[in-house]
């Protein structure tokens, strides 16, 4: 096993009892009016690569028919026939998928108002007469409702009798590709990859060999494993390249290269987006076609007629083309502040050139100026705040979920209950960029759970709290009058054989696919499924892994960034501690946000400080601004802490600081110990290849621990405090059979307590 598959493994029931029953439930597989799959050829910008083994389908629901045939096979250990339902007849224990217009069992068997409340994407999986039918409105509810079906499978639950529904909450789930940086996903140094050839990415734009002698965009095995992945968890769509952009992704050679890509994704129902540069009209590979810096002008008809034409010759190759992501005014990116105007007359510049197209504008809310604000999580409400209601209607604005910049642990992001007006996306980082990358296990469902929970405590005009304004609530739309609604993840694919570079990455990309269907679910029930579908069904399998996952990105907030201290990695490559880093720019710099001097550590963002906190509605406002009445998971967030002030545990700042250090290196020294206990239950390639990097890690996490605390210390002129007692006792939200006590054993690093997601 090489992680290959992801989840998507489908390995025969090894419990006989299961698998009879299975078995005898599913003898069949209809799919009516499928289509014959066909390999593409030579069609005019589609190749096949050079010895690829997949055949690349047509049609929506010849892929569905082709992952039952995959996964029911696998699962069952035997082929399972595909056949017809002539005259509508159900064969006994057929797996009947299809919409009312695509299949007339599914017509005859599944009550119109049934499907009805499931709108576009939802599915129903029920038990008719002998049979299983997987039914939906459109060809790719249906194929959501396979893969949930085959999920049932996976995860080893009962298929009969069957009845249950399910629509997802938020209607784009996308990811953001971004390919020239930031990947952590592996990078393998034989495979091309990105625009420059010399990086990792998954999509291969650089045609090598035969292909660019031909001319011809290369389709890869694994664009559709990925594929079928996401697809697996609903995801609709992607934007494949960086946001800092580089305008080659609009050329017409991109173009051809895109729509064949876009060709090869659309039967999974992933439809593309591309990331553009505002100042792309003045770009000299456009010409003659380009503009002057002047006609960046957003209201002029030049710019405005220059984005309409990106945009028909886009549509033209890709007729499902989503539009455009942009990052503007943000770390050097062009906007248009360049010529005078705001980020409303920017995005409603892009979104009237692409609304007859029906194209949406995703303008990112990334922005910052220390030198301005002097605190730099301010700029985005001050900037955006005031534009509420005043974008056009294709444009959604893209935040992150919290004020900086994807740390383990920030408070949410103020701008979310502020935009009430406003289409509003919610932007999360799953590839690990600030939570160790490819070498540390961190899973963060657990984040994305707090933060989509999260309360904002939004008031009317009277002061008066309104409901349902989790962050939550307000990505998926309830509290405006607008269906439409986002969610976006920063995605960790690479070229790696397992297309994340360590295998529990993809367990990231998993969770957010579920998240973003359904963000109410529970994160530690998200880890269940994963682990029951990647690595295996043993109770002490599941209970093991489960919860190391369920700790560990509470271990990465300890031994990185404790108590709510940010950013204080080394700026090289965002890895490793620089607690001492000053840079060119103050906002760029550990010592900014750490702010430490003999009196304490943290970032004063209370009344009396920056006053940060007053762009929160008055209950978290109240909260965060107040030293005593701060989650002490956030205290230095909002406060320079004094270092001898007494916490909750007892102990003063010091003490409970250093002993937070501890706890997160305690932890993966931990996970590494649980992890070795599985070598007899586990496969043993990734067993190995998971146990190398649990070594790295604990390592690394050490580095963190002495380098900060070494660096603090100078400061605090306190010693470093004596060891505490040693086990560690894991509750994990969600799974009732994952609460235990795991010992750790001696020799492991000491003065763990407790480690409660
Ligand atoms: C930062 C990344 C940088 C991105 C930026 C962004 O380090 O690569 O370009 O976010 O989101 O975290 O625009």
């Amino acid at each position: 096993e090489d992680g290959s598959s992801l989840w998507l493994r489908y390995p025969v029931v090894d419990d006989p009892g299961l698998l009879a029953r299975y078995r005898a439930a599913v003898t069949a597989i209809v799919v009516e009016n499928a289509g014959r799959t066909k390999v593409h050829r030579h069609t005019a910008h589609l190749a096949m690569a050079p010895g690829s083994s997949e055949h690349l389908v047509e049609t929506t629901l010849q892929a569905a028919r082709d992952e039952l045939v995959r996964g029911l096979g696998g699962l069952l250990g035997r082929p399972v026939p595909v056949r017809d339902a002539p005259g509508g007849r159900i064969p006994a224990g057929a797996v009947v998928a299809g919409t009312p217009a695509s299949s007339p069992v599914i017509r005859r068997s599944v009550p119109a108002q049934d499907l009805a409340p499931l709108g576009d994407d939802g599915y129903l999986l029920r038990s008719v007469r002998g049979a299983t039918v997987i039914a939906g409105n459109t060809d790719l509810a249906v194929l959501y409702g396979t893969f949930a079906f085959l999920r049932r499978l996976q995860t080893r639950q009962a298929i009969t009798p069957l009845d249950v529904s399910s629509a997802p909450r938020i209607r784009r789930r996308y990811l953001n590709y971004w390919e020239t940086e930031r990947l952590y996903a592996g990078n393998n140094a034989t495979g091309t990859g990105g625009l420059n050839g010399e990086n990792g990415a998954i999509f291969d734009f650089t045609a090598t060999g035969a292909s660019a002698a031909l001319n011809l965009p290369v389709i890869l095995d694994r664009y559709l494993v990925a594929a079928r992945a996401m697809a697996s968890v609903g995801i609709n769509g992607i934007t494949i390249n960086n946001v800092n952009a580089n305008s080659f992704y609009l050329t017409a050679a991109a173009i051809k290269q895109e729509a064949a890509l876009a060709d090869a994704l659309r039967p999974y129902g992933i439809r593309l987006a591309v990331s553009v540069n505002y100042a792309a009209p003045t770009d000299a590979r456009f010409a003659p076609d380009t503009l002057t810096r002047e006609q960046l002008d957003p209201y002029s008809a030049q710019f405005r007629d220059w984005w309409a034409r990106r945009a028909r010759q886009l549509q033209a190759a890709i007729p499902d083309f989503i539009g455009f992501t942009v990052k503007a005014n943000s770390e050097g990116q062009p906007g248009p502040q360049d010529l005078g105007y705001d980020h409303r007359d920017g995005a409603n510049a892009l979104a009237a050139a692409v609304a007859p197209l029906g194209m949406r504008i995703f303008w990112r809310t990334f922005v910052y100026n220390a030198e301005v604000d002097r605190d730099r999580l301010k700029r985005p409400y001050l900037e955006f705040g005031p534009l509420d209601g005043k974008f056009a209607e294709n444009v959604f604005i893209q935040t992150k979920n919290g004020p900086l910049d994807y740390q383990a642990r920030e408070p949410v992001h103020p701008l979310f209950a502020r935009m009430e007006h406003t289409d509003q996306a919610i932007e999360l980082q799953i590839t690990q960029e600030y939570t160790g990358q490819n070498t540390m296990l961190c899973y963060l469902g657990p984040l994305w759970e707090e933060v989509l929970k999260a309360d904002t405590y939004a008031t009317d005009e009277h002061g008066r709290l309104l409901p349902r304004r989790r962050v939550g609530d307000i990505v998926e739309g309830t509290t405006r009058d607008r269906p439409d609604s986002a969610i976006i993840g920063v995605a960790n694919l690479g070229n790696a054989t397992n297309l994340t570079g360590h295998h529990f990455a993809q367990a990231n990309f998993f969770a957010f696919g579920r998240l973003a269907w359904d963000w109410t679910a529970e994160s530690g029930r998200i880890a269940e499924d994963w682990v029951r579908m990647t690595w295996g069904h043993h109770p002490d399998v599941v209970r093991t892994i489960v919860a190391m996952m369920a700790g560990s990105r509470e271990a990465v907030v300890n031994y990185q960034t404790p108590l709510g201290v940010a950013h204080q990695f080394r700026s090289s490559d965002h890895y490793g501690p620089a607690p001492g880093e000053r840079l060119s720019r103050d906002d760029w710099s550990p010592v900014y946000y750490n702010q430490a001097d003999t009196a304490g550590l943290g970032y004063d963002r209370s009344p009396t400080g920056s006053g940060f906190t007053a762009q929160y509605f008055p209950v978290l406002a109240a909260r965060y601004g107040d030293i005593d009445r701060v989650p002490e998971e956030l205290l230095m967030w909002f406060h320079h802490v004094p270092w001898d002030r007494r916490l909750r545990s007892g102990r003063i700042f010091w003490d409970e600081l250093v002993s937070r250090y501890d706890l997160g290196v305690g932890y993966v020294t931990w996970m590494r110990h649980a992890w070795d206990s599985l070598a007899t239950r586990l496969d043993a390639r990734r067993f190995a290849e998971v146990k190398a990097k649990l070594a790295a890690h604990e390592t690394d996490a050490a580095g963190w621990r002495d380098t900060c605390v070494g660096y603090w210390k100078q400061f605090s002129g306190r010693e470093v405090p004596a060891d505490g007692p040693l086990s560690v006792a894991v509750e994990v939200a969600g799974v009732s059979s994952a609460t235990g006590r795991i010992p750790v054993p001696t020799g492991a690093s000491p003065r763990i307590t407790k480690v409660v997601p």
